[in-house]
This record gives structure tokens, sequence and C-alpha cells, in this order.
């Protein structure tokens, strides 16, 4: 096994990888790793990188820490010092909801992400590990928290959604509402982390299961990802699997036939094909 080898330099953001795995994490620990605008461009470009990398089949996601006080965080949301009347202002004077993109990013990625929460997972921060499709939590400092309701925000997209299709309603109702610190023992129980590792072992830990889900099928994965998003995506869930089911009949010689016979001017011979049931 090799070491992790940074990518490319980001103000606000690391990326590194290693044998097959990419990882991506907030780094600005001085505000609970908070996101504004910059930080999302530069997490979007690490992630189309990533999704284009043939080499990469696992994304880790997760935050640099711990701050100068020894507080780790995954993410504490949008960062509320630039938040204007229309969203979250960058260098360029535009206010922006582009965490949103991320999201769709993850959710719409044909990779495997996990979230690695080392510390604090809270609102938008919180969203984003709901939107991913595995969580690892940090056994001492991992503090799960969903402040949107203190701060007159609302996720009632995937960040609510899919979080009652975790813990159910009544509990995701629970941390909406209170917005209540959970530990990452309780936030297990409740089903929306899927092991609770030593601090220490965290990042080799999520490294490890990268290797496993490394070690299968990559078209195996990459469907039921998508057919465990279908019932809750609609059409664009349908359009995201039939997109990988036109990539599998490509494949077909009957398919190669269609494109052929287009090429070549003439009337495709489906005859070769049955109308098998
Ligand atoms: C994370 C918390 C619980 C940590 O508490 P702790 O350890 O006591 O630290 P603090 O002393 O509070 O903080 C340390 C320093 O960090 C700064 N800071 C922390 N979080 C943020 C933040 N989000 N933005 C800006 N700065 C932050 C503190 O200010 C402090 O710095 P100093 O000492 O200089 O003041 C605790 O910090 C906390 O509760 N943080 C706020 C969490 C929060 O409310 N986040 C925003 C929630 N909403 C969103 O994220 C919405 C974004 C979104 O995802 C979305 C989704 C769908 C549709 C729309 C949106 C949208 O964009 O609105």
């Amino acid at each position: 096994m090799s070491d992790w080898k940074t990518v490319k330099e980001f103000e606000d953001i690391t990326y590194k990888k290693r044998d097959g795995v990419a990882r991506i994490a907030f780094n600005r620990p001085e505000v609970r790793n908070a996101f504004r605008p910059k930080t999302l461009f530069e997490l979007e470009e690490t992630l189309i990188d990533a999704r284009e990398d043939t080499s990469i089949g696992v994304i880790l996601l997760s935050g640099e820490g711990p701050a100068e006080d020894g507080v780790y965080s995954f993410c504490s949301g949008g960062d509320q010092k630039v938040r204007g009347a229309r969203g979250y202002e960058g260098g360029d004077g535009v206010q922006r909801l582009n965490v949103l993109d991320i999201q769709r990013m993850i959710r719409f990625m044909s990779k495997v992400v996990i979230c690695v929460v080392p510390g604090w997972a809270v609102g938008g921060g919180h969203s984003l590990h709901v939107t991913c499709d595995l969580t690892l939590a940090s056994k001492e400092h991992a503090i799960f928290k969903q402040t949107d309701a203190d701060v007159a925000s609302f996720d009632g997209g995937f960040g609510s959604a899919l979080l009652a299709r975790q813990v159910g309603q009544k509990r995701a109702r629970e941390i909406f509402f209170l917005g209540r610190n959970y530990s990452a023992k309780e936030a297990f129980e409740m089903g929306m982390v899927n092991e609770v590792v030593p601090h220490d072992e965290l990042e080799e830990t999520a490294f490890e299961w990268g290797q496993e889900i490394l070690g299968k099928s990559p078209t195996a994965i990459r469907m039921i990802k998508f057919a465990f998003n279908l019932v809750d995506d609609g059409i664009v869930g349908q359009q995201v699997f039939s997109g990988e089911a036109t990539r599998l009949a490509y494949m077909t010689e009957e398919a190669k036939e269609g494109r052929d016979a287009f090429l070549e001017k003439r009337k495709p011979d489906w005859g070769k094909f049955p109308w098998v049931e």
C-alpha cells in the first residue's frame, strides 16, 4: 500500500489520493469547518476529478483538525459570517446555496462516498453526512447536531428526507425540531452511522472500508447504489439508473448491430436477436 499523495493544494479543503481511494477534507478548523461558496467550488472541482479518475472507486469526505482549541469537526454547515439575504456570499458578491450542488454530486456519483466524521457534524454539515452513502464516526469526538432551525435555515431536501429514511420519521423530526447533540453511539443506534471507531483508528478504518469496497465489482456497486437511490429520486433517479442500464445494453451484440447498421447505411438485422421473455 502506498502513502496518501496530495493531488492539488486548495485554500479551504485538502485533496489526496491513495490506492484507489480519494480523500477530500474541509480545512477551515477555526470555524469548525464551515463552508463558504469558495469551499464548495473547490469541493466541486475535486468531486469532478474523483468522478472522472477511473482508478478511483471510493471517496472519503472528512474534516481536518483539530482546531487550536483541540476541537475536531467534520463540518458545521454554511458559514454564517458570509450569509446574506439570498444565500452565502462569495468573493464575487454573488449569494449562493451551492451546497445543494455538492449534495447532488454525492448522490449521483457512480462511486461510493464515505463520510468520515472526526468531530462536529452540524447544520449543512449534518446534511452532507446524511447524503453520503456511508458514515463512520469518531467514538470520542463525533457529535451530530442539526441546527438549521436555530439559524432560520432548513434543508427540506436530502438532509431531511433521507434522514427520515435512515432513522425514521419521529427521530428525524426530533433531530430537526430540537437541535440536540447526539454522540456517535446514539447516531449508530438510530441508524445514521455505520460504525463507531476509536478516534486514532478512524482514518485508517475508512481507508480499509474503501479497500474492501474496491474488492467488489464496480458495475455491481454502481448499479446497487443507483437502485437504492431510485425509489426516492423520482424521474431523476430513473434517469441515472437507466443511464447505467443503457451503458450495459451498449455492450450487447444487439446494440452493436444497431450502431453498425447505421454506420454501414443498411437495415439492421434484428433477426439474430429473439424476443426473449
Ligand atoms: C458547530 C458548533 C456546535 C460548535 O460549537 P463549539 O465547539 O462550542 O464552537 P464555537 O465556539 O461555537 O465555534 C468556534 C468558532 O467557529 C465559528 N463557527 C462555528 N460554526 C460556524 C458557522 N457555521 N459559520 C461561521 N462560523 C462558525 C464560531 O463563530 C467560533 O468562532 P469565533 O470564536 O471567532 O466566534 C457551533 O459552532 C455551532 O452551532 N455553529 C453553527 C452551526 C450552524 O448553525 N450552521 C449553519 C446551519 N445551516 C446550514 O448549514 C444551512 C446550509 C445548507 O446546508 C442549506 C441546505 C439546504 C438549503 C439551503 C441551505 C442553506 O445554504 O441555507
